[in-house]
């Protein structure tokens, strides 16, 4: 039973000065709010951001504001939910799009927040994490984990564009957000996808005495890709032809707090997704695919991203139906887990 709660005009006016300048504040006014009835107020709202809108402004923040001006020439996608200065997609992720065009150099620097990269257009650029080089090529997953260097260089002719997604609102919400300028890196040779991109095989540690805590910094979407095509034609009854980009050490999420994933979506098939607490960031990699959330349609081609609260079922539809669609989904299912907040409503 909820019952009406007393409201903070129904005190005297003195008496709440009095509570204020004693730095007091009543909670009966404010309980419900905090604590809504059965589920939780969600400021995220669904969210559609074409790539087509984005391409040309990010392509003109390459003619406007040089590299050493920027560090990082990212347009960020903000949910108008949150409030757009607020940069955030959802409580807890950031996304943006970035630019890096030929020749260009953005510097090394590490931070609190985890990222990971999702490549989206062109070829030559690389990432190094941790003294590894990571080239970028379309769909190819590029962690730089909480405390890791990173810089981003391109050797190509063409710009470069991808995805990032942080954890960054809860990270800085937490005031525990900072970075550190860097020396550029020496690369140093073991690329983590040669060692760790085999399937139900890792590396044998024989003389190693401390073990990494990201052993695979990049998953390329050559090998995502037919692992989900395997699935699909390995069992024509499965109904989510889904990936979960896992620490390979340990199969844990890649990351403590942001969950990543690779979905495939069958020719014309529709999928509900269930009601579950966390806010997820649906990305096309390969396709066209309608998502349906809340009261919202969103037709998505590639490219193209969107986000949905949580606590809501999402239904995705591949508009193909003479070929199978994929998609990046980007979700807070680490974080509730480990808060053990997690919910599925079904
Ligand atoms: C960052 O370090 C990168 O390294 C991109 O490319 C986006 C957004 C907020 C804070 C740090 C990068 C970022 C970021």
């Amino acid at each position: 039973m909820t019952h009406e709660l007393g409201r903070l005009e129904d005190l005297p006016k003195d008496y709440v000065q009095d509570l204020r300048d004693l730095n007091l504040v009543p909670l009966w006014p404010s309980l419900r709010g905090v604590l809504p009835p059965t589920i939780p107020t969600r400021q995220t709202k669904p969210t559609h951001w074409p790539y087509s809108s984005i391409k040309p402004l990010l392509l003109k923040a390459g003619e406007l504001t040089p590299i050493e001006k920027a560090e990082r020439r990212v347009l960020v996608l903000a949910n108008p939910g949150h409030g757009l200065d607020k940069m955030q997609a959802s409580a807890a992720m950031y996304l943006g799009m970035q630019l890096l065009m030929p020749g260009e150099w953005a510097p090394s620097h590490r931070h609190t927040p985890n990222a990971v990269r999702m490549i989206v257009e062109g070829e030559g650029a690389y990432t190094t994490v941790d003294g590894e080089k990571c080239p970028m090529s379309r769909g190819d997953l590029i962690l730089t984990p909480t405390g890791l260097w990173h810089e981003h260089g391109h050797d190509g002719t063409d710009p470069v564009i991808w995805l990032d997604v942080l954890d960054l609102p809860l990270v800085y919400y937490m005031e525990a957000s900072y970075h550190v300028n860097g020396e550029r890196q020496t690369i140093h040779p073991g690329q983590s996808q040669q060692q760790y991109g085999h399937g139900g095989v890792a590396p044998t540690k024989v003389f190693e005495r401390s073990k990494k805590a990201y052993p695979m910094l990049r998953y390329a979407w050559t090998d995502a890709k037919a692992a989900l095509q395997a699935m699909a034609s390995d069992d024509p009854s499965l109904q989510a032809v889904q990936v979960t980009y896992i620490n390979p050490e340990t199969g844990a999420d890649a990351e403590n707090i942001l969950g990543f994933y690779a979905l495939m979506l069958r020719p014309g098939q529709s999928l509900r997704l269930p009601a579950r607490s966390p806010a997820q960031v649906f990305h096309v990699i390969e396709g066209a695919v309608q998502a349906q959330i809340v009261d919202h349609q969103f037709k998505l081609v590639e490219a193209d991203t969107c986000c949905a609260p949580g606590y809501e079922a999402v239904t995705l539809t591949n508009l193909h139906a003479d070929k199978a669609s994929f998609l990046f989904i980007a979700d807070e299912s680490p974080l509730h887990r480990k808060l053990g907040v997690y919910e599925n409503r079904g």
